[in-house]
């Protein structure tokens, strides 16, 4: 699938050079690109390049995503340097409770689930309540391809070409009332197709809910994506709509999404539900707190194995402190985990 390219001088981001992306390119393609700037390359070339996203297993969009696609422009490459992860890894390695609690449950169990017809409710604190089909709760939006790392609570992470668009942009549809001051997410309920909900893995009361206060979910970095490497997500990955919050840890990040609502009150979230004194509303990707059985300093990146573990030093709110850290200004982090 075809992705355009803006030329560097459309990049509003001082910080996306030409060389970010094609580093990431390169290492994408296994470093068999030419040694050209994607910059100097005509749009029709760094397209074509960009539609060679290495094995990435060619997926049934329905219409209304294709549709999209030629509008989507890189807009925030804030990964400077850093390879995307192998498509296979982010396929292959996730979390998915509903779909079991192996990392290769997802990928082996999500396969099954239907995800079109998808109807998708807002409702709660807002003006103009609805209960939408995909397609048409897509409409007024454009896609917009973000790469960022997504790190988990585990201590990995992985850096993946999402395509989605703000939620900002749906909240300016949707019309918050003066009251509305959290926006939360609900999981769809299936028993009949994710095992996960069947065998009672007793520990989760279904549905998956996650949340955000509104003026984290106003940032421009918090979009709702219904694709990555190019294509629509794969149903591991959360189809066909999931939250991505790149500076919280990945639990936040809740996938596969039937109801949004604005509330009043801090939503319950399901990791808080079971753990509350290691799992927080907030999860805010820190180096500095640790989880209280493993340290939050370092990550995996994926790929990694045990020859080359590819260990990092874990970044403050996941290296994204200049577009976040003043949301938090005045919060004592460690209490507000
Ligand atoms: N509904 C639901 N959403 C979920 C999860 C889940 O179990 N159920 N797991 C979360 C966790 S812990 C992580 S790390 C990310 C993983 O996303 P990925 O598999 O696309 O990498 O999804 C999050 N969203
Ligand atoms: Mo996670």
């Amino acid at each position: 699938m075809l992705i355009k390219l803006s030329r560097p001088s459309d990049c509003k981001e001082s910080d996306i050079t030409p060389e970010s992306l094609y580093l990431s390119r390169r290492a994408l393609l296994g470093g068999t690109a030419a040694a050209l700037a994607v910059g100097s390359l005509p749009r029709w070339a760094a397209a074509a390049e960009v539609s060679q996203y290495a094995d990435v297993d060619a997926g049934a969009a329905p219409n209304w995503f294709a549709e999209k696609l030629p509008g989507t422009q890189w807009q925030a490459v804030t990964v400077k340097g850093e390879a995307i992860t192998p498509f296979k890894d982010a396929t292959h390695y996730n979390n998915f409770y509903e779909f079991g609690t192996d990392k290769g449950d997802p990928a082996a169990n999500a396969g099954a689930l239907p995800t079109s017809p998808w109807t998708v409710v807002v409702d709660g604190e807002v003006g103009k309540p609805g209960r939408y089909a995909l397609e048409d709760f897509m409409k007024p939006y454009q896609l917009q391809e973000r790469i960022y790392r997504l790190r988990c609570v585990e201590a990995w992470s992985m850096v993946i070409p999402w395509l989605g668009f703000p939620i900002s942009a749906l909240l300016k549809q949707v019309e918050p009332t003066s009251k509305a001051r959290y926006i939360r997410f609900e999981t769809l309920q299936d028993p009949k197709h994710m095992p996960g909900q069947r065998s009672g893995f007793a520990l989760i009361d279904w549905p998956y809910v996650e949340g955000l206060r509104l003026d984290e979910a106003m940032n421009p970095l918090a979009i709702l994506a219904v694709g990555m490497y190019g294509r629509e997500l794969p149903n591991q990955n959360g189809a066909p709509l999931r939250l991505v919050v790149p500076w919280k840890y990945g639990f936040k990040s809740i996938k596969s999404i039937v109801r949004i609502s604005l509330v009043e009150q801090q939503p319950r979230t399901t990791w808080q539900n079971i753990a509350p004194e290691e799992y927080g509303f907030y999860a805010n990707v820190n180096p500095t707190v640790d989880h209280p059985r493993w340290t939050q300093a370092r990550e995996r990146r994926l790929p990694s194995g045990l020859f080359s573990p590819n260990v990092r030093d874990t970044q403050m709110f996941n290296g994204y402190a200049d577009e976040v850290a003043s949301l938090y200004s005045g919060l004592d982090l460690r209490k507000n985990y």
